[in-house]
């Protein structure tokens, strides 16, 4: 095989697919009523169709996860939100939406594009075990050995919804991108491992107070989109959103580093329901 003279280890097969996680798209559209209005009646009754069919989760070809909802306020009208190990798959829906029956009328006003990833931050079994040790658990007590046998069960759950996550079956989605900040006097890049660790175990702590309440899905994108992080939140109910974003602002990996992009709040529909409901 040929390999480029400076690589000397075999490399793995050169791939767009994701090899471990999900390529994740969250795309925005407005409609158009002007252009809407000029769709002839079949064209556009066909389009519903189409359009129901492009954005089916049970679909032939559908990638691994696509979930649909109304956006509040003038930003967008509609979120579709797309994960799949193939980044081809992914743009394929965005191509399908855009040249069916209905795409012209279908404006898109913001995307994106991210990954799934394991945070450098989630504790390792070790990591917990120090952590404990530290807050005064005695090592050989029975409790540190409980909890760190819990740990140890629930971690390769809480890894495996990290990167190739489940979408609760909640109501309410926000989504909005983010950075940690790099200005003089607040450079989250400047700081110790140890003491982003920590600010990132505080974070850790006061995100599981809302557990049931709020699911969250942190996707990567640097190098990938003009911010750093996508976060989505579905909510059981709107107000623990407002919830969890307002009391993270006193945290301190958000309070003295954290920038934030647009928010967009949507309600999960069905493809019918949304279509409906947009009036298509
Ligand atoms: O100690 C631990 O277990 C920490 C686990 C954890 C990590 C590593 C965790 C827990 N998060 C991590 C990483 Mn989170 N998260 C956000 C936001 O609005 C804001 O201020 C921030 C937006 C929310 C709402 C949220 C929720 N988290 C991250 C990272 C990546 C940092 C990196 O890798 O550099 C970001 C950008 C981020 C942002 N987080 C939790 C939550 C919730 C609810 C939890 C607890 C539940 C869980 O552990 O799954």
């Amino acid at each position: 095989m040929n390999r480029p003279p400076h690589t000397s280890a075999p490399q793995p097969d050169p791939t767009p697919n994701m090899t471990e996680g999900w390529h994740c798209l969250h795309l925005y559209y407005r409609v158009d009523q002007g252009i809407l209005n000029q769709i002839d009646q079949s064209t556009r009754a066909a389009g519903r169709e189409e359009l129901a069919a492009i954005l089916d989760p049970e679909h032939d070809n559908a990638p691994i996860r696509i979930q649909t909802s109304i956006v509040s306020g003038h930003k967008a009208d509609l979120q579709v939100l797309i994960m799949d190990t193939d980044p081809i798959k992914i743009d394929s829906i965005q191509q399908a939406i855009r040249s069916c029956g209905l795409g012209p009328a279908l404006i898109p006003t913001y995307s994106f594009v991210s990954i799934t990833e394991i945070s450098e931050y989630v504790p390792t079994l070790d990591q917990y075990a120090a952590k404990l040790k530290q807050e005064g658990t005695d090592p050989e007590s029975p409790a540190f050995q409980a909890k760190l046998k819990a740990y140890e069960g629930r971690l390769p759950a809480m890894n495996q919804q990290r990167i190739y996550p489940e979408f609760p079956d909640f109501p309410v989605c926000t989504f909005y991108p983010m950075n940690k900040s790099r200005v003089p006097g607040a450079n989250w890049y400047m700081e110790q491992f140890s003491n982003r660790y920590s600010m990132m175990a505080e974070h850790g702590l006061s995100g599981m107070k809302f557990a049931g309440r709020v699911v969250q899905v942190i996707t990567a994108s640097t190098g990938f989109d003009d911010w750093e992080w996508g976060v989505t939140l579905w909510g059981r109910a709107p107000e623990p959103i407002k919830e969890i974003v307002y009391t993270m602002r006193f945290d301190k990996a958000s309070a003295k580093y954290a920038e934030f992009g647009p928010f967009y709040l949507s309600y999960i529909m069905s493809p019918q329901e949304a279509i409906a409901h947009l009036k298509l």
